[in-house]
């Protein structure tokens, strides 16, 4: 059976201001992507998802866009772009576009006009509400940035949403102009080479304001579909939703193997687990594995066949893999190492976030001030005004901090890391020295060669592509293991979580069987006996091909 091409392919997420700066002006910029795609096409990678890099005054660092057809100059011009999309595709490497349509900036020219007249044609293409008879907002309702999800807007006398910042004022997609203009300026994209498109929050896209519905809207999956039908349905694209709200009913939805929605989404039920209920990120709970592998467990069986994953423990975002969920310190390779093989081993899309594959660890800034994040700056004034303690916030940010991800690409060990030659927009990381792209590319057991054998593995085995999946132990606190088998063969994956030895009981099926080992991170297991004793952080995969029934 033919599949989408996308079925065994794995995506490298560039934050594009992080990445590589060509001009030494501290900001990453589309020609030092281009310099840097050998290093990608070497790892073996089949897409880049690129972050914004359309004009924006980077109130939000690109996800606020105010020309969505045109460059932002720290980044570089249409013809970089151009440049990029030729230069990756002679590579093999297609490249998918950060379409973020729940929302504009407010330098937009559309809601530039909008805020000027009631009367303007822009006017409907946000959502404006009467004050309340106090002069209050409609609703007491707050941004994911701190503060009232609704900004007075003086000039009409009225107040506008938005569920970010207040330089973020969202689309109103209930009139038919905004997909009208967004489709348009969908295939305008796919028209100059782009291969598809991750949809930041696309599951705010259905909503109904006055009925208080925000996420997962009536509406959403017609929207998904009459997107899908006006542009990217017919060219064989992928795109991957961003649905924080999606459960795996959601995701078979926008998933489903008609393709009349998206290939993908990324959910975040393993995210959010480690999250407080009422603080979220900012009151972080402790690592618990037997919950993660539950809901790497039910995701695994209830989309197979029904849908399709995306896999990815970092995106920019999130706080570093080996720092959330490995060692950073004495295991921090082999950590780095085990996370990447429990997580590509699973059927889905893989994703890299820039770092992650060379084993980039959390940052730990001692000054709220040398943090950038929006999100960050504004919780931590909001949350210590509050009155919860500034030292706990600031062990939260430590941990949970979107700037964790969006500190400058190490490759090598000059100043500021090979990624300029000036102060960069957010401060290096210090341990680059022991940690960049030189250092792994000499080492041929860096995290990075891992990375590279794990991608033609997937090339290479379609049970991992397409086999069923079975969770082994799932009450052990420390090691997941799980099948992947199809009718050729059974692959076992068994993985330790923590930094000490631990023994496992493996099921009778498996052991005294003479198998290959696919990968490790330690020694080359073949085969199995009942006193399996795995050392810290330690990973293997064993196939075993199923001799005919
Ligand atoms: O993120 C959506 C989003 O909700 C996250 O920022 C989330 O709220 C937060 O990390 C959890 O506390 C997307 C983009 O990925 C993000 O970078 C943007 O800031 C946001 O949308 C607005 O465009
Ligand atoms: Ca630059």
């Amino acid at each position: 059976m033919t599949h989408p091409w996308w079925h065994d392919a794995v995506v490298y997420q560039i934050y594009p201001r992080s990445f590589m700066d060509s001009n030494n002006d501290g900001m990453g910029d589309l020609p030092g992507i281009i310099s840097k795609l050998d290093y990608l096409a070497q790892l073996g990678i089949d897409v880049i998802w690129l972050s914004p890099v359309f004009k924006s005054p980077m109130d939000d660092n690109g996800y606020d866009i105010s020309d969505y057809e045109d460059i932002a100059p720290e980044f570089g011009t249409l013809a970089d772009m151009d440049r990029l999309i030729a230069a990756a595709k002679v590579r093999g490497i297609r490249i998918i576009l950060d379409l973020v349509v729940n929302h504009s900036s407010d330098e937009h020219p559309w809601f530039v006009s909008a805020r000027q007249s009631k009367e303007s044609p822009y006017r409907d293409f946000y959502i404006w509400r009467q004050p309340q008879a106090d002069g209050s907002p409609p609703s007491d309702l707050h941004s994911y940035f701190g503060g009232s999800m609704w900004e007075f807007d003086e000039p009409t006398g009225e107040y506008y949403l938005h569920q970010f910042s207040k330089k973020q004022p969202d689309l109103n997609w209930d009139n038919p102009a905004v997909p009208e203009a967004v489709h348009a300026m969908m295939n305008r994209w796919l028209d100059r080479g782009v291969a598809g498109f991750r949809m930041d929050v696309i599951d705010l896209i259905g909503k109904d304001v006055d009925r208080g519905i925000f996420a997962k809207g009536p509406k959403l999956h017609d929207r998904l579909q009459a997107m899908n039908q006006a542009t990217f349905g017919q060219r064989d694209a992928l795109t991957v939703g961003e649905a924080w709200s999606a459960d795996t009913e959601e995701a078979k939805r926008y998933s489903n193997p008609n393709g009349n929605e998206l290939s993908m989404v990324f959910q975040f039920e393993h995210i959010v687990i480690g999250w407080d209920p009422e603080h979220g990120k900012w009151k972080p709970r402790p690592f618990n594995l037997v919950e993660l592998k539950q809901v790497f467990a039910k995701w695994q069986t209830e989309l197979h066949g029904q849908g399709w994953n995306s896999l990815f423990w970092n995106n920019h975002d999130l706080p570093r893999a080996v720092s959330k969920y490995g060692d950073p310190g004495q295991y921090r390779v082999r950590s780095a190492k085990m996370l990447a093989i429990a997580l590509h081993l699973m059927q889905g899309t893989p994703y890299i976030y820039q770092g992650e594959e060379l084993g980039m660890t959390n940052v730990q800034f001692d000054a709220i001030d040398d943090y950038q994040d929006i999100e960050t700056r504004n919780l931590f004034a909001e949350r210590v005004a509050a009155g919860h303690d500034a030292s706990e916030m600031m062990a939260a940010i430590h941990e949970n901090s979107r700037d964790n991800a969006r500190t400058p690409m190490h490759w090598d060990d000059s100043d500021y890391a090979g990624f300029s030659q000036s102060q960069s927009w957010l401060k290096v990381n210090p341990n680059y020295r022991e940690i960049n792209a030189a250092q792994c590319l000499a080492d041929p057991e860096s995290v990075f060669f891992c990375y590279q054998q794990l991608i033609k593995l997937r090339k290479a085995n379609d049970v991992i592509v397409h086999g069923d999946f079975e969770l082994l132990l799932p009450e052990h606190e420390k090691v997941f293991a799980y099948l992947r088998v199809d009718q050729a063969n059974t692959l076992l994956v068994c993985t330790n979580f923590s930094a000490e030895s631990v023994s496992v009981q493996l099921p009778e099926s498996l052991l005294h069987k003479q198998g290959d080992c696919l990968i490790s991170n330690l020694e080359q297991r073949t085969t199995l006996d009942e006193n399996l004793t795995l050392a810290p952080f330690e990973a293997f995969v064993i196939r075993w091909e199923k001799t005919p029934a």
